[in-house]
């Protein structure tokens, strides 16, 4: 069996059974072993971006590891953006780069780079595997990693000769799972201590604190000490809908921030980070943590998060069950003019149950959130680290992991061009994703960023770079061009039609909102 082989297999054994690739020479073995693993499933991404975007959303949904497969240094810098944004959300992920042969690198030749470099800026775990009796040990090493917790990039380079040579070893089997550490019952006390002060408390929930069990915990504490309930501004996976409790999101607006925090004396962090600014402005403040407040860590990443919730709402005396969860009824179909709240609306109106929902709305998706609260249960993707182009990707690799779910890609059109390829790989492989572009014809962000920062308005020059026109894009004939099938819709009903038509219909679909 050669490294290849035993690399896979080993993968296959710990559970990491995707492979999201776009393969070169140097990896040309471990595509070879594809057909003697056919466990591993190959799904071929046609830009390393999508590759790398797909094993964020499927280990988003999955709980586990995909792998990808890239080529070199240049296909893993491709891929980087999205790996950001699964770095952000703390996603497992086997990350597989190969490599030239180990003896052939000091020949620089074209493809030779310094791929540790690149690797660093995103890896949380990084090995190249130097010898073909280590590589089956090396993808154990990898895919535990990669699981954590906390989730993370883990970056196994692969060198052709590791690669092709004979592995004496063969697979090994996989690490014992690696439980979550309990919170120390005094960091639970201490936080009941300040939550029970009388002063104005609120909680901020991040990454695991957004699953149901978290959420109800965080609901019961919430209710028994009259602490507002917020969610980071961009969570990995929020789960969400009728009966669970729904903490308000931190909004990305900076004086928003502020608003909703105004007063708070005692902010508790649950798996969140301390709130920030997402960009500096002049003469505004980065910390968004307001004057006079103190802020506790009841759990961080790695650690127990939903028995730290359940700990402290017994802590503070809740009661067995949290009552105020959304209830419905959810928003009535829209008619007549489409527009962000329209569009909104005729979401709310139509989500299936159990839906994966995949936020790169921007600023047309505004409204969405709040008309889908009172929609069957669902759960909620976004931009964790802001690296735009995420949402076709993210939503091909959500589909994968959630097989028989219908994925919701909510889709701002400068986004989307990033990598809207994935769109082929959803066609190839049947994913149940629906595509609303939301058609807006400018980087419209950009245009309000531009006054924020204090640049003037913007000239002819200035506008030009900032606007989606001259040529307008077509997304049905891209996307058609692609093997999904595409409608332009000019109305709220034919919205609603179009979402309720896909959602019924196996496969792909494209809906292009003109706003
Ligand atoms: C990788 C990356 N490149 C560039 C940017 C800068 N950027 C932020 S928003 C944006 C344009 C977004 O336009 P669109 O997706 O159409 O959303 P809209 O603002 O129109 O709602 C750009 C280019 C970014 N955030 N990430
Ligand atoms: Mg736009």
């Amino acid at each position: 069996m050669n490294g290849a082989r035993a690399l896979i297999s080993t993968l296959v054994g710990a559970g990491v059974d995707v492979c999201f690739a776009n393969p070169g020479t140097s990896e040309m073995h471990f595509v070879a072993a594809l057909d003697d693993v056919p466990a591993m499933r190959g799904v071929l991404c046609l830009f390393e971006g999508v590759a790398t975007g797909a094993a964020d959303g499927y280990g988003r949904v999955a709980g586990k590891p995909a792998a990808t497969l890239l080529h070199l240094g240049p296909g893993l810098g491709n891929g980087l953006a999205n790996l950001h944004n699964a770095r952000r959300a703390r996603t497992p992920i086997v990350n597989v780069v190969g490599d030239h042969a180990t003896y052939h690198s000091r020949y620089d030749a074209p493809l030779e780079s310094d791929i540790a470099a690149i690797a660093g800026a995103v890896s949380g775990w990084y090995r190249s595997s130097a010898r073909p009796e280590d590589v089956a040990a090396d993808g154990a090493d990898a895919a535990a990693a990669a699981m954590g917790p906390p989730g993370c990039v883990a970056t196994l380079v692969l060198p052709a000769d590791v690669s092709w040579s004979e592995a004496s070893s063969g697979p090994v089997p996989p690490h014992p799972r690696r439980r979550p550490s309990t919170v120390p019952a005094e960091t639970v006390d201490e936080v009941a201590k300040a939550l029970r002060s009388g002063e104005r408390a609120a909680l901020l929930l991040g990454g695991s604190a957004l699953r149901v069990r978290g959420l109800h915990a965080a609901g019961r504490v919430s209710e028994a000490a009259e602490a507002t309930l917020l969610a980071e501004t961009f969570p990995a996976a929020m789960e969400r809908g009728l009966g669970i409790p729904a903490p308000q999101r931190l909004a990305y607006l900076a004086e928003m921030a502020q608003a909703q925090l105004e007063g708070v004396r005692h902010l508790v962090l649950v798996d969140a980070k301390s709130p920030v600014s997402f960009f500096a402005y002049p003469d505004k403040a980065s910390d968004l943590v307001p004057p006079g407040c103190t802020v506790h860590v009841l759990a961080r990443p790695g650690e127990d998060v939903p028995v730290a919730l359940e700990m402290l709402a017994e802590a503070v005396g809740a009661t067995a069950r949290a009552t105020r969860l959304p209830e419905g009824p959810r928003p009535e179909a829209p008619t007549g003019a489409l527009d962000a709240q329209s569009l909104a609306q005729a979401i709310g109106a139509t989500l299936p149950e159990a839906a994966v929902v995949v936020d790169e709305g921007n600023t047309s998706g505004l409204f969405v959130a709040a008309a889908t609260q009172d929609a069957p249960r669902h759960d909620w993707l976004t931009l964790t680290g802001g690296a735009i182009g995420m949402g076709p990707p993210l939503a091909t690799g959500a589909a994968v992991a959630a097989a028989g779910r219908r994925v919701l890609c909510l889709q701002a059109d400068g986004s989307a061009m990033y990598t809207f390829q994935a769109l082929w790989t959803q066609a190839r492989e049947g994913l149940d994703v629906t595509t609303v572009v939301l058609s807006n014809h400018s980087y419209a962000i950009l245009n309000m960023e531009l006054r924020r920062v204090g640049a003037d308005a913007g000239g002819p020059r200035a506008r030009r770079l900032l606007d989606l026109t001259d040529p307008e894009l077509d997304f049905c004939d891209l996307a058609r061009g692609m093997g999904v099938p595409a409608r332009r819709v000019e109305n709220a009903e034919d919205l609603v039609a179009a979402l309720v038509e896909s959602y019924a219909t196996d496969g792909p679909a494209l809906i292009e909102v003109p706003l």
